[in-house]
């Protein structure tokens, strides 16, 4: 008998996880163009799980993060069951700030058109002539709020300095920009820019910063194959761009809901999602499902 989630988002589930714990369950559902497609794509929300279990390590001695555990025996019994495996987390529960923190070090999505327009990325001034995926001449910290719709809102810094107070502000942009340039020399070693990645930081009992959520997946950031980086163009994104693609030519305009995919268009994506986990991870993706103890086929 499944509990019901706390909180449900787009593509994940939040459960009590008892004593000060959550269990984040990542469903195998993927948005495009803001609408949930009517099929799930096998195995996404294990490829995403395994990607954040993988950055939580290479990335804690610049911030601890909230996992506790990721095998079926740490959950509660209620969710021990082998749907779960490879797609939870028991995770500590944190007292998040109410502040995304993005970094970017491309120009891409909401910043390519408030650069357009303004000339400027948040608070940032940046020079002129740059074009749509261009490389910024540094890293640059754009905190974001989540705004009522759903969809996440650009701040200034001053706007987060004020809804977190200024030491707690000065630490997440420094942990950000620490988090964007580790993971996005790693991905270069993989053959694959980081444009930006978004995390989200939480307190834990004795007010230290700890790192929440899932981290540095294809839901939460821009990753583009290195050598389909074209600037002047929109750079595909290396997970969504074949089902994205797909949906462009079925001639369909983006109302809700979407069209039904074929076998092959949801094989096509699977094996991308699957692609960018063997890449970033330098892992089998076979062997993390082996290790996370998923054995029943399509379990
Ligand atoms: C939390 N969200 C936003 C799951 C993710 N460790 C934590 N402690 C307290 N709250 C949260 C976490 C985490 N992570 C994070 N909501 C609550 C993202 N959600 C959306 C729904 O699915």
């Amino acid at each position: 008998m499944t509990p019901e989630p706390i909180a449900r988002g787009k593509v994940r589930e939040l459960y009590d996880g008892g004593e000060g714990r959550l269990v984040m369950v990542a469903s195998d559902r993927i948005s495009a163009y803001d609408a949930i497609l009517p099929n799930p794509i096998p195995d996404k929300g294990r490829v995403l799980t395994g990607l954040s279990l993988h950055w939580f390590e290479l990335l804690k001695d610049i911030v601890p993060n909230h996992l506790i555990g990721a095998r079926l025996e740490d959950l509660p019994e209620d969710l021990r069951a082998p749907e779960n495996a490879g797609r939870s987390m028991l995770v500590k529960r944190l007292e998040m700030l109410p502040v995304e923190c993005v970094a970017r070090g491309y120009l891409a999505g909401s910043a390519w058109r408030e650069y357009q327009e303004t000339g400027m990325v948040g608070d940032h001034e940046l020079p002129p002539g740059l074009r749509q995926g261009d490389r910024l001449p540094e890293p640059i910290f754009t905190p974001a709020t989540k705004a009522l719709e759903g969809h996440d809102e650009n701040i200034t810094r001053k706007l987060a300095m004020a809804l977190v107070g200024v030491p707690v502000a000065v630490a997440m942009e420094q942990i950000t920009l620490r988090v964007y340039l580790r993971a996005h020399g790693e991905c270069a070693k993989a053959g694959i820019i980081l444009a930006d990645t978004k995390i989200e930081l939480g307190k834990d009992e004795g007010g230290q910063l700890v790192l929440g959520d899932e981290v540095l997946t294809p839901d939460s950031s821009r990753f583009w194959p290195s050598d389909a980086w074209e600037p002047g163009t929109s750079p595909p994104s290396y997970d969504k761009q074949y089902v994205r693609d797909w949906l462009d030519a079925s001639g369909w305009d983006h109302t809700p809901p979407a069209p039904v995919l074929p076998d092959e268009v949801v094989e096509g994506t699977r094996a991308r999602y699957v692609e960018a986990y063997e890449r970033i991870t330098g892992r089998r993706f076979d062997d993390y499902l082996r290790e996370a103890g998923v054995s029943e086929v399509g379990a």
